[in-house]
């Protein structure tokens, strides 16, 4: 039976990518995202390869959500990977600055959103039984506290523990779900964190070698394509050029 990747954020960055990769794996996709227009093009450039299904979706309407699963047709039903990828960061300033706004929209899409699908397209992956994942994109943000990260690493604290919980609960279904934690990676992240301002987003990769999309995209496409019996939990990816910073002092 074809391996059915179910792909949230698929407009853009790790998500494309990552449609990209599983076509090239041979496996049928369900492309999510809310800029249709770019969906329909990925489904143009890869359906000639594999079985495509896009679906416009915020994922943080969670009617919506439900709507797209329970809408999936019967070749798209048997989900063998969700990717819960789909997310973003806003306000790279310090807490006191940032509107309340941008907060609830980090954790609307970043726990909510994830949530939502999560909670929607499990019974499918269950169904899948063995050799099934959930692929949730965490961050290097989600364990390591860095000013400017407030709300955004709290999030993917959260998606880190979610992952880490539900792999308990499904011990017995043979679904297995992994936390991936990238650092630094050239996307269109950084341009949506600084609100469009191309100068700024460039300036964070200027000088150095982040990770690209298809480094993340691999790692995805590794864990979901290992044989059934190997679970990983949890898979921290930097660019060789980022590390950690000391602690901050505050001196008189
Ligand atoms: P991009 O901005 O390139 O892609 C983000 C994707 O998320 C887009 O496809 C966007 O689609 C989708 N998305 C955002 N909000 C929603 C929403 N409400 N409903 C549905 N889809 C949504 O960034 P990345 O590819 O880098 O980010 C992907 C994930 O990786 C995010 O969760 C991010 O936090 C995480 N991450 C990124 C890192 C980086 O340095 N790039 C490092 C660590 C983690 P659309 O706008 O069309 O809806
Ligand atoms: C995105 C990576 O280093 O900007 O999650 O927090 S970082």
């Amino acid at each position: 039976m074809t391996n059915v990747a179910f792909i949230t954020g698929a407009t853009s960055g790790f998500g494309r990518a990552a449609a990209r990769r599983f076509a090239r794996e041979g496996w049928a996709l369900v492309l999510a995202g809310r800029r249709l227009e770019r969906l329909e093009e990925l489904a143009r450039e890869l359906e000639g390869t594999v079985p495509v299904h896009v679906a416009a979706l915020d994922v943080r309407d969670a009617a919506a959500v439900r709507a797209v699963v329970d809408a999936l047709p019967p070749a798209f039903r048997a989900v063998t990977t969700l990717v819960n990828n789909a997310g973003l960061a806003l306000a790279p300033e310090p807490a006191p600055r940032v509107a309340l706004e941008d907060w609830h929209t980090m954790i609307d899409t970043n726990v909510t959103g994830l949530v939502n699908v999560t909670h929607a397209v499990l019974p499918l992956l269950i169904e899948t039984g063995a050799g099934a994942s959930i692929v949730n994109i965490g961050s290097v943000a989600g364990e390591w506290p860095y000013p400017g990260s407030h709300v955004y690493g709290a999030t993917k604290a959260f998606v880190k523990q979610f992952s880490l919980n539900l792999r308990c609960d499904l011990l017995k279904t043979g679904v297995r779900v992994t936390d991936i934690a990238p650092g630094a990676a050239e996307t269109e992240f950084a341009l949506v964190r600084t609100r469009g301002d191309r100068a700024a987003s460039d300036a964070v990769y200027r000088g150095t070698t982040p990770l690209t999309a298809e480094d993340v995209a691999d790692q995805i496409v590794y864990v979901a394509t290992l044989p059934p019996h190997v679970a990983v939990n949890r898979l921290e990816i930097m660019a060789q050029r980022q590390a950690w910073s000391p602690f901050a002092v505050d001196r008189d």
